[in-house]
């Protein structure tokens, strides 16, 4: 596929992988309010609360970091957009640095001003980023004024070969969402146990990509279609969780996730140095799948704004973010960095898809917040099985 027929978010991320030129850094939008950003900052404690998901870094990361600066990073873990969520809109949360999903969460936090501007002048790196990426990510935060791309990822499913060839046989293709949402293949999976991803909108894509209905689609009896695949197919699986799936595939406690292109792929490695002799593979289903971006950003009332300049900016170093890269297993959305990456991270199709696949990867859409509440419901009932 030529890239003129690529969408926008694809384009700019096959740019990204491949590398690109840089421009300088883009003036905030019009109508931003900057009143943060050039308020004279008081002095800082050498001090930073990061708030991050789960998987997400690689093992030096902070400590090179604190070495470097002096600041001591209080490092919390999450493996949901609701709850960073929750935490920012209580308020206070005491954290410097968190990292939202572009669509729809830091969209919605953005409306609702639950970010600080950043500040370029603090971000010298700034101009490593892939401007293809930032580009397309305009209508999330327009000027990008309050978020830095950090990974990019996919949805698809996590396997143990063997466990699930065994029960399903070579001429099985594995390459399906009916793997999860076929009643009469799933139930063959049942003993060596099924996970899935506690993600609403990752849950209701995979039903609909599956059905063949559009996942951002709105008022066609999604909410039922959604209820009514999971149903049948509900007590085959063994729990919903966003991240307790990459040990488990690892050391050979489940055998088919739902989950993340990166954390699967860490399963995979996880499973090799310890010695486990488990095959994990990760595919795409054929028929679709969701494409994501995650992004860093500092809360509005974050106690170390300068202390969060700085962690961001030392992410947006190519000799920090493709370390990470190489130990997540997810892309990032760094020009400079694709150099540094291991060829077999760069090669790997799982996490740089093919043009064909590519093509088939949808972007997540910001819901009307009604349709998106509607989910919330039916993701909780849909859990319980009730
Ligand atoms: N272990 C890190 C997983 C990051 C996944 N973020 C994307 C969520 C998309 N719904």
């Amino acid at each position: 596929m030529s890239p003129s027929r690529l969408s926008p978010i694809a384009l700019a991320l096959a740019l990204a992988a491949c590398g690109g030129s840089t421009p300088p850094p883009a003036a905030p939008a019009a109508g931003t309010d900057t009143t943060a950003a050039t308020a004279a900052a008081p002095a800082e404690d050498k001090v930073l609360n990061v708030y991050n998901w789960s998987d997400y870094v690689a093992e030096d990361t902070i400590a090179r970091f604190e070495q470097e600066t002096g600041i001591k990073v209080v490092y919390d873990v999450y493996d949901s957009n609701e709850m960073l969520e929750a935490k920012l809109t209580a308020g206070s949360s005491g954290y410097d640095v968190v990292f939202p999903s572009a669509r729809p969460f830091a969209q919605r936090h953005i409306q609702s001003k639950l970010y600080r501007e950043l500040d370029r002048s603090k971000l010298p790196n700034w101009g490593n980023l892939s401007p293809a990426v930032l580009a397309a990510l305009q209508d999330v935060d327009p000027g990008n004024a309050h978020l830095i791309p950090y990974m990019w990822g996919t949805t698809g499913l996590g396997y143990n070969v063997a466990k699930v060839r065994e029960r399903l046989g070579d001429a099985q293709a594995l390459d399906s969402w009916s793997l999860l949402f076929d009643p009469a293949i799933v139930a063959k999976l049942k003993d060596c146990g099924v996970g899935v991803l506690d993600d609403q909108q990752e849950g209701f894509a995979s039903a609909l990509i599956f059905l063949g209905k559009d996942p951002n689609g709105v008022g066609g009896g999604e909410i039922d279609a959604v209820k009514a695949a999971f149903a049948p197919v509900r007590p085959f699986i063994r729990y919903f969780n966003s991240s307790k799936y990459i040990d488990d595939l690892a050391n050979g406690e489940i055998c088919l996730a739902m989950g993340y292109n990166g954390d699967v792929l860490q399963a995979r490695d996880r499973a090799e140095e310890a010695g486990n002799d488990i095959e994990i593979a990760f595919t795409l289903p054929r028929e679709g799948a969701v494409r994501w971006v995650d992004s860093a950003a500092i809360p509005a009332d974050a106690p170390h704004p300068g202390n969060a300049h700085a962690f961001l900016d030392f992410l947006m170093r190519p000799d920090v973010i493709a370390p990470i890269t190489n130990y997540v297993s997810y892309a990032n959305a760094n020009a400079k960095a694709t150099a540094l990456v291991d060829k077999e991270i760069v090669e790997d199709t799982g996490i740089y898809p093919p043009d064909e696949v590519a093509a088939k990867l949808v972007d997540p859409r910001t819901l009307p917040d009604d349709e998106n509440r509607a989910r919330e419901r039916a993701w909780t009932s849909i859990k319980s099985g009730n």
